[in-house]
């Protein structure tokens, strides 16, 4: 077995090193038409012959591990003894390449994967006949291709917004001890999930549930609340919290109208929305609620729009193409500066997974 490692990015610079180590690594060398290998610390000069009408020349260095081939970065010449060395260790390479799907495969998984009715209806979108596959077709066939070209990169840009919408978002419930987190906790998902009541630190472990509105995924986190005199459990309880917060997409902070106004929110962090419980006069403006006496259903969904309008959630995106995830984005990206789009397309539909592989090397 050869373990080909590349030891500089191709393309990065003039120079491309790779690393081979291994039982095959030398009559590999030797397949290359190299007669004498360097010994370790020594180096040699020597023509490689990597394809049927390609030779190169390279420097062979000898390494304690094994054997360094330092040869123009050029990257179709990269590839192809990458390819070479694959042919000949088909250990390591088909494996890697068999799990590369298609770009149909791709759409599929994440429409099994999508969470929310948004994220569905984006990707599948991408599978019909105005999405990116039909795109691709389109192009690969030939037709129209400067307005699909345009497609294409308009596709790109929509890129950040795909991913935004594919997404489930973590909504994170903090606050002092009592404020309402684990009532409101309830009131959101639906149903008696946590223990509520005025025994203070009830909860002590942070609870997950999530929850699909209006067509998104939010996944709310229920938390210990903040209080100073804990020790204990309780403290080991508050700094999980404080974790769930590192990790939250949004604060939902809450404070009990008579423990006065909260701590001003800090520059970094997620968003925090503020609402005050257990409120005389309240106002869903300004999120100052009763969890008790007010209308469950309302001030779900009070809250919830604000949770959504805080993300930019609100309003539905345009059904168009898109790139859905990092491999298409950076596929897109390819497929823009190829001097033949034509075929570049139709290598992204009919042989994504060697194409991948490329990809991948590339970096
Ligand atoms: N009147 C009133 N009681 C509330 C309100 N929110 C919570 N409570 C009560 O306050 C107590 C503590 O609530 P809980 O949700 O367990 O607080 P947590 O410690 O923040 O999770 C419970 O008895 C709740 O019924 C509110 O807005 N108004
Ligand atoms: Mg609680």
């Amino acid at each position: 077995m050869i373990d080909l490692r590349q030891i500089s990015p191709v393309g990065s610079s003039a120079l491309a090193i790779l690393e081979l180590t291994g039982d095959d690594a030398e009559p590999f060398l030797r397949s290359l038409g190299v007669r004498e290998l360097p010994a370790a610390g020594r180096m040699r000069l020597a023509t490689l012959r990597i394809g049927m009408d390609i030779r190169e020349q390279a420097l062979l260095v000898g390494t304690e591990r094994g054997h360094e081939i330092q040869m123009h970065g050029n990257p179709l010449l990269v590839e192809a003894l990458l390819d070479r060395a694959g042919a000949q260790a088909p250990a390591l390479a088909p494996d890697s390449r068999s799990q590369v799907e298609t770009l149909e495969e791709s759409l599929l998984r994440l429409a099994r994967e999508a969470r929310g009715r948004e994220a569905l209806a984006w990707v599948l979108y991408q599978l019909g006949d105005r999405g990116l596959l039909a795109l691709l077709r389109g192009l690969a066939e030939g037709q129209e291709i400067p307005s699909r070209l345009q497609a294409c990169e308009e596709a790109l840009t929509r890129a950040a917004a795909s991913r935004a919408l594919l997404r489930s978002y973590r909504i994170v419930l903090r606050g002092p001890v009592n404020a309402g987190k684990s009532t409101l906790f309830n009131l959101l998902v639906g149903r008696e999930r946590v223990r509520t009541g005025p025994t203070p630190a009830l909860t002590r472990d942070s609870i997950q549930e999530e929850l699909l509105y209006r067509g998104h995924s939010l996944i709310l986190v229920d938390t210990a609340g903040d209080s100073r005199d804990l020790c204990g459990l309780d403290r080991e309880a508050q700094a999980r919290s404080a974790e769930q917060q590192r990790s939250a997409d949004l604060l939902l902070w809450l404070h009990a109208y008579r423990q006065g106004a909260p701590a001003p929110t800090t520059v970094e962090g997620p968003p925090v929305l503020w609402v005050e419980t257990h409120h005389p006069r309240p106002d869903p403006e300004r999120l100052r609620l009763d969890l008790v006496s007010m209308e469950p259903r309302l001030v779900r969904q009070w809250i919830l729009d604000r949770v959504l309008a805080t993300l930019d959630l609100s309003a539905s995106p345009d059904l168009a193409p898109a790139a859905l995830d990092e491999r298409m984005e950076a596929e897109l990206r390819w497929l823009l500066t190829q001097q033949d789009p034509i075929g570049a397309a139709g290598t992204l539909l009919t042989d994504r997974p060697r194409f991948s592989g490329r990809l991948g090397r590339r970096g």
